[in-house]
C-alpha cells in the first residue's frame, strides 16, 4: 500500500503537482490495480465552479483576439511538454485506469499527436469565399471562437480525450473548462500542471484559459446547465447522453456526445484470418474491453466458424492478465468492482438466453477486479448482446449471406465503430457503401478500436453524433458567420426582387 502511494507521490511530484490538492481533499482516488486508495483529492463546490468559469469567460473574451497561429503556439509548447513528461504520464495513467504500459504511453502519445494536428490546424480555419449572384458583392464564410468549452470525460481515456477537446478548442480562440472522471482525478492533476508548464513559457496566456474542476455529477450539471458555456463536449455512457442532450438543447447551447458503443466486426471466409485474429483480440480484449471502440460482437461466416473461433478461443485462453505493473501481461484490471458485477450480469443473461461462455473468471480475490476475457457463442442477436457493457465480452455468431449480417449489424442502437476483414474488394466496398455499417467508423482488415487523430472521431445514433479530433471536427468548436459585402453603388436584391422607394 505504501509502495503505490510513493510512487504515486513520486509521479505527481516530479509533474509539478501541489501535494495540498490531491493528498488531503474529501474525495479519495483508487487505483484498480489493487483496490487501494491512492489519493484525496479536493472538489469543486459551487463557488469554486463560479468563480472558474467566471475566469473561463473572461479567458475567451481576450484569447478570441490572439491571433490563431499564436494560439497555435501554446499548443505547440504543450506538446513539448508532453513529450518531456510522456513517461511519467503514462505510469499514472497505468496506475489510475489499469491500462497496460504501451497502452498508457499510446494514450500520451495520442495526445501530442492532437497537439500536432492543431498547430498545423491553427494556420487552416479555412473559410470559404462563395459566388454570389449580386454584381458588386462579395460572400464569404468567417469561423469565429465559440466561448468556454466545458468537457466532460471519462475514465478509460483520462487524458486523451481531454487532450483531443482542449487542443482544439484553443486553437479555434475558445477557453476550455474540464470535468475529468471520478475515477482519474490525479491523472487530470497531472495534466493541468503539464498544460500549466506550457503556459508559463507561452508568458502572455489570460489566466484560465484551461481550468480543472474536479468533482462528481454536480459539477459535470452545472457545465451542462450554466449559459457561460457555449459547448458542451461529454463522452460517456448513453444513458448519460440521455440525461444531458436535452438540458443542453434547452439552452440552445452546442453539445459534442461521445456515448456508447456496441461495435460489430464481421470476419468473410476470404479474409486474412491471421491478420483477422489479432485486429479482433486487440479490439475485443485490449483496455480490458473499456474502450468505447472495443470490439463487442463478431459475425463469422459458416464456412470458416469452428476453425476460426477455435483459434480465438486459444489466443483468450493464453493472454496474461494481471497487474500491468508487475509483469508483461496484456489485460489489466477492471476499473472497479460495478464493473465486474455489470459483467457477471451480461454473462448470466448470455447464457440464460442460450449463450455458451467462455472465459470470464475473476483471476484474484480482493478489492481489484481482474478478469479473463470472455467469449461468448450466442444463438442470435439477443438479450444482453444488444446492450454495451463496459467488459471484456465479445459475443460470437455466425452468419452465411453478407447482407443479412450487416443487417444484424446495424441492428443495435449504438453506432460508433465497425470492421470487416475480407480480401474480397466488393464485399468490403458492400460494407462502406450507403447501404452498409451505419456508424462513425468503418473499418476494412482492422479492428475497431485504435482509432488515429487525423480522422474525425464519433458515432452515429445512440453513440450521439459528435465528433472529435482530426478532419474538419474542429468547426464543432467555432461559430460560422456568412458576411455579403456591397463594393458597388446599387443595391441589387437576391432572387431578382425588386423593392422601388
Ligand atoms: C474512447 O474509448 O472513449 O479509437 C476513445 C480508439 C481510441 C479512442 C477511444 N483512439 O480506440
Amino acid at each position: 500500500m505504501r509502495e503505490m502511494g510513493q510512487k504515486i507521490g513520486r509521479l505527481l511530484g516530479g509533474l509539478g503537482v501541489d501535494p495540498a490538492l490531491w493528498a488531503d481533499g474529501s474525495m479519495p482516488s483508487v487505483t484498480p490495480l489493487t483496490g487501494e486508495e491512492v489519493g484525496r483529492v479536493r472538489v469543486a463546490d459551487a463557488a469554486v465552479i463560479d468563480e472558474r468559469l467566471e475566469r473561463a469567460t473572461a479567458a475567451f473574451r481576450s484569447w478570441r483576439h490572439v491571433p490563431p497561429p499564436r494560439r497555435g503556439e501554446l499548443v505547440r509548447l504543450w506538446g513539448e511538454e508532453l513529450r518531456a513528461a510522456k513517461d511519467d504520464l503514462a505510469q499514472l495513467v497505468t496506475i489510475e485506469a489499469g491500462k497496460i504500459a504501451s497502452e498508457g504511453a499510446g494514450e500520451v502519445q495520442e495526445m501530442i499527436d492532437i497537439c500536432d494536428f492543431a498547430v498545423g490546424l491553427s494556420r487552416q480555419l479555412y473559410g470559404l469565399t462563395i459566388a454570389t449572384e449580386r454584381p458588386g458583392h462579395r460572400m464569404m464564410e468567417q469561423w469565429h471562437p465559440l466561448g468556454v468549452v466545458g468537457v466532460i470525460s471519462a475514465f478509460n481515456f483520462p487524458v486523451a480525450v481531454w487532450a483531443w477537446n482542449a487542443a482544439l478548442a484553443l486553437v479555434c480562440g475558445n477557453s476550455v473548462v474540464w470535468k475529468p472522471s471520478e475515477k482519474t482525478p490525479l491523472t487530470a492533476l497531472a495534466v493541468q500542471a503539464i498544460f500549466d508548464r506550457a503556459v508559463a513559457r507561452f508568458g502572455d496566456a489570460p489566466e484560465g484559459l484551461a481550468q480543472l474542476l474536479i468533482g462528481g455529477r454536480e459539477v459535470g450539471e452545472a457545465l451542462v446547465d450554466d449559459p457561460r458555456v457555449a459547448l458542451v463536449s461529454a463522452t460517456g455512457s448513453t444513458r448519460m447522453g440521455r440525461a444531458v442532450a436535452p438540458r443542453i438543447a434547452a439552452r440552445f447551447a452546442r453539445a459534442i456526445l461521445e456515448l456508447g458503443g456496441n461495435n460489430g466486426a464481421i470476419v468473410a471466409p476470404s479474409a486474412d484470418l491471421d491478420l483477422a485474429l489479432r485486429g479482433i483480440a486487440f479490439g475485443a480484449m485490449g483496455t480490458a474491453g473499456q474502450r468505447c471502440t472495443t470490439t463487442r460482437r463478431l459475425f463469422v461466416h459458416d464456412s470458416i466458424y469452428e476453425g476460426f473461433v477455435g483459434r480465438l478461443k486459444a489466443a483468450y485462453a493464453s493472454v496474461a492478465v494481471g497487474n500491468p505493473l508487475e509483469g508483461e501481461v496484456l489485460v489489466g484490471p477492471l476499473i472497479d468492482r460495478a464493473a465486474f458485477e455489470a459483467m457477471e450480469a451480461a454473462l448470466s443473461a448470455a447464457r440464460a438466453a442460450g449463450g455458451v461462455v467462455f472465459g470470464g473468471e475473476r483471476v484474484c480475490e480482493g478489492a481489484s477486479y481482474y478478469v479473463k476475457p470472455a467469449l461468448v457463442e450466442m444463438p442470435s442477436q439477443t438479450g444482453p448482446v444488444l446492450e454495451e457493457t463496459f467488459a471484456p465480452i465479445l459475443y460470437v455468431m455466425r452468419y452465411d449471406d453478407l447482407d443479412a449480417a450487416i443487417g444484424q449489424h446495424n441492428a443495435v442502437g449504438a453506432g460508433l465503430s465497425s470492421a470487416i476483414f475480407t480480401r474480397d474488394l466488393t464485399e468490403a466496398e458492400r460494407f462502406l457503401a450507403a447501404s452498409g455499417s451505419d456508424c462513425g467508423i468503418a473499418n476494412v482488415n482492422l479492428g475497431t478500436s485504435g482509432a488515429e487523430i487525423g480522422g474525425a472521431f464519433g458515432g452515429e445514433k445512440e453513440t450521439g453524433g459528435g465528433r472529435e479530433s482530426g478532419s474538419d471536427a474542429w468547426r464543432a468548436y467555432m461559430r460560422r458567420a456568412t458576411n455579403t459585402i456591397n463594393y458597388s453603388d446599387a443595391l441589387p436584391l437576391a432572387q431578382g426582387v425588386s423593392f422601388e422607394i
